[in-house]
């Protein structure tokens, strides 16, 4: 097909007439100038504003509120605790009232002293009705769970690093692919100027401040939840982590990473290796009855480092149920799936997990863990062979 083609003559004519009428009205070329600049200034503001980067976007939506809660996950972790204290900075620097809140419980001796050395304030509920404002931002998780009237919370903003179909009403950003939810966070405050400043540093950077213990909280966060930066990272964590570095109190983060161990739970990791069951390249251990169900999957962890031993099932029981967890870096097992297959022929029970790591709990009732008269059904040892069995692929 032939283009139709404008002689050149003819443009020349109406550059000509153009020219010969500006000429002679310099006001009305004067206007054009102003309207065409005033047409290339509002579209260069509203591609920026298409393109203005998630931390701007979420200050915006958070400057539009009064309060908000700050929802983590239960049983928060110091990832999700570290986001918390992000968009509680991020709040109060739009004049918004943040309050941090979440089901459960700290036990871990990690996540407690993350609470205790960045002295937070962190409120637990076990009802909807406990939330401490209508707008609720979820982080670390993306459907609010773990408390009673949990599914009638709409959340205003939701930012996370887990697949799952929860959204935010005012924001969204989910980020599968980040090893850590942190690592969003710190990218939001380096979005908006933020300056992380260090422990002894002077107070006198202009714009948004980064105060050592959110750098540090956010660090610890991307940290813990990638393993040291050395699993399931991307680039981004790298990135967060170089961001916050001039802001890291390595006072504080030592602190953190080395806590006390209560009692309880070292012994619970003893039981775990003396009475150990290894069958091949496999352990299992019964740690008996225990009050602190979070020492189960230290104490797996533990029993995976020794030597020759590529996959682990620790159990034990905690009033009337009896808890699992697994470990594995065996490419033979996949931890969850066995785990599930365990329990799908205990009713009541429920497992699963990724491939390297599982867990599950059984009610005692279903298992008939303790001696009683429905012992016959399953016992103790019945529990570890069942477990041996699923490792092995005998299911
Ligand atoms: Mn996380």
């Amino acid at each position: 097909m032939q283009l139709p083609t404008v002689p050149e003559l003819r443009i020349r004519e109406v550059v000509r007439a153009v020219e010969t009428y500006g000429l002679s009205s310099p006001e009305l070329v004067g206007a054009a100038a102003l309207a065409t600049f005033a047409l290339v200034a509002s579209l260069w503001l509203v591609v920026r504003w298409i393109r203005r980067p998630m931390g701007a976007r979420l200050k915006r939506a958070l400057a539009k509120r009064d309060e908000i809660a700050v929802l983590m996950h239960p049983n928060p972790d110091p990832d999700a605790m570290a986001c918390a204290i992000g968009v509680a900075h991020l709040a109060e620097a739009v004049g918004t009232d943040a309050t941090l809140q979440f089901a459960g419980q700290i036990r871990h001796q990690e996540n407690r002293a993350f609470r205790t050395v960045l002295d937070l304030e962190l409120g637990q509920i076990d009802h909807v009705s406990e939330l401490a404002a209508e707008d609720v931002v979820l982080v670390d998780h993306n459907t609010p769970r773990g408390f009673e009237g949990a599914e009638r919370v709409e959340p205003y903003a939701v930012v996370d690093h887990h697949p799952g179909n929860g959204t935010g009403e005012q924001f969204t950003d989910q980020r599968t692919e980040y090893g850590a939810c942190a690592t969003i966070i710190a990218e939001y405050l380096e979005d908006v100027g933020g300056t992380p400043v260090g422990p002894d540093a002077e107070n006198g950077s202009d714009g948004l401040v980064v105060p050592s213990e959110v750098a540090t909280g956010l660090l610890y966060g991307i940290q813990s939840d990638t393993k040291q930066l050395t699993s399931g990272c991307t680039e981004s964590e790298f990135q967060a982590a170089a961001f916050l570095y001039e802001g890291i109190d390595e006072d504080l983060l030592d602190r953190i990473a080395n806590p006390q161990v209560s009692a309880e739970v070292l012994e619970v990791k003893s039981q775990a290796i003396s009475g150990r069951d290894v069958r091949g390249s496999f352990a299992v251990s019964d740690v008996g009855r225990i009050n602190n169900a979070d020492a189960i999957p230290q104490a797996a962890d533990e029993l995976l480092q020794l030597e020759g031993v590529t996959a682990v099932v620790v159990f034990g029981r905690r009033d009337e149920t009896v808890h699992l967890s697994g470990r594995s870096r065996d490419d033979r097992v996949h931890m969850g799936k066995a785990l599930e297959s365990v329990a799908t022929d205990i009713p009541g029970a429920s497992a699963g997990g990724h491939a390297r790591m599982g867990g599950g709990q059984v009610p005692v009732e279903g298992a008939a863990y303790a001696s009683g008269a429905e012992a016959a059904m399953w016992s103790q040892a019945e529990l570890a062979d069942d477990i041996f069995a699923a490792l092995n692929g005998d299911v």
